[in-house]
């Protein structure tokens, strides 16, 4: 990763000498009016040989950038692009980064998702409104709600779970194998108006936890027969995302649920990949607030929270241990 800035008397002619150097690769980090007139962009490259700059006006033109900060922003960006991070993206929160570089990376990352995307995570006394996790098949809906289940357990809460995935042969097996661990009842919905009632005669203070089974969201007909169920329980829509899908796709099926009213985005199955570019994508694109992430297929270990230095911490490298700096191994 080599970080470069590049001074022009317009931002067009920059980002012209800043392709013709670096290529269409580079991830502009940052765009501004420079002091002595005309502007700076800085880029950066994953590629520590820049071949051939192009010769410079002498006014104009590439400088060596003796800036301190720029170790920061080097970190920074080569997470982005070990994980994934569209370029578009990844621009944006260089740029806000870039503010904060004299800062460490952590704190610089955090205020640049603290202004890119929204948090909201799920309460640690798992909140009273009933919650419906709603996804794609397999996304982890029925884990997270054992999961979440088990939590409100451990804290003496009472829960009622809830399933509507009731026509899939094994549908109901693995929520009812959690329910027993948990001796709790679980009811089984076969229609929009059951679930309605049911939610109805739940006790105040209850925890309520809906699972429902997988969508597809290219599917008219399942979409709406999901569509018409969230409508009709009045929960809050969690929707349950796989976080290594990739950018392109799995915006396209948040968007979908974010029309169904998806109130916030719950990520799983951290722990089995090292790219999170999609699940960025997904939070920036769609503006459906980050709530929690699920890192385990431990039903004993809880959703963690999301919000801006957690994720930043999902995000940057972590520091070695005193073992590994001792042999150099990562
Ligand atoms: N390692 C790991 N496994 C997970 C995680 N979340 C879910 N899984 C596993 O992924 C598989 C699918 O999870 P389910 O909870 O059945 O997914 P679902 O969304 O209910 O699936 P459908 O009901 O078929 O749509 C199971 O084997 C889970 O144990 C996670 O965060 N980490
Ligand atoms: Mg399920």
């Amino acid at each position: 990763m080599r970080l470069k800035s590049f001074y022009a008397a317009n931002s067009t002619e920059a980002m012209r000498l800043v392709r013709e150097a670096l290529g269409e690769d580079a991830i502009i980090v940052s765009t501004r009016d420079d002091e002595r007139g005309g502007v700076r962009v800085t880029a950066a490259i994953d590629d520590p040989v820049v071949s051939s700059p192009a010769p410079q006006p002498r006014t104009t033109g590439s400088m060596p950038d003796a800036n301190p900060d720029n170790d920061t922003l080097d970190l920074i960006a080569q997470s982005f692009l070990r994980h994934q991070v569209p370029n578009a993206l990844a621009e944006r929160l260089l740029a806000t980064a870039t503010q904060y570089a004299s800062e460490d990376s952590l704190l610089a990352v955090g205020a640049s998702f603290d202004t890119h995307f929204i948090f909201q995570p799920l309460s640690e006394d798992i909140p009273s409104v009933p919650l419906i996790l709603i996804g794609p098949p397999g996304a982890g809906k029925t884990l997270c709600a054992a999961k979440l289940a088990t939590k409100a357990a451990l804290a003496k809460r009472p829960v009622t779970l809830i399933s509507t995935d009731t026509e899939r042969a094994g549908g109901m097996a693995q929520l009812r194998a959690f329910a027993n661990l948990l001796q709790t009842d679980i009811l089984e919905i076969e229609d929009p108006h059951a679930l309605e009632d049911a939610l109805h005669i739940q006790p105040a203070g209850q925890v309520t936890i809906i699972d429902t089974a997988g969508c597809n969201p290219l599917d008219p007909s399942q979409r709406d027969a999901l569509a018409f169920l969230v409508k009709a329980s009045k929960a809050t829509p969690i929707l349950v995302m796989p976080a290594d899908m990739d950018a392109a796709t799995a915006t396209d099926m948040a968007g979908v649920f974010h029309g169904m009213g998806a109130a916030a985005l719950l990520a799983t199955r951290l722990d089995m990949t090292r790219r999170l570019g999609g699940m960025l994508s997904v939070a920036y694109s769609s503006k459906i607030p980050l709530c929690n992430f699920s890192a385990s297929g431990k039903v004993s270990e809880p959703p963690q929270p999301l919000n801006p230095v957690s994720l930043a911490r999902l995000i940057l490298p972590l520091p070695a241990t005193p073992a590994q700096q001792a042999t150099g191994t990562e």
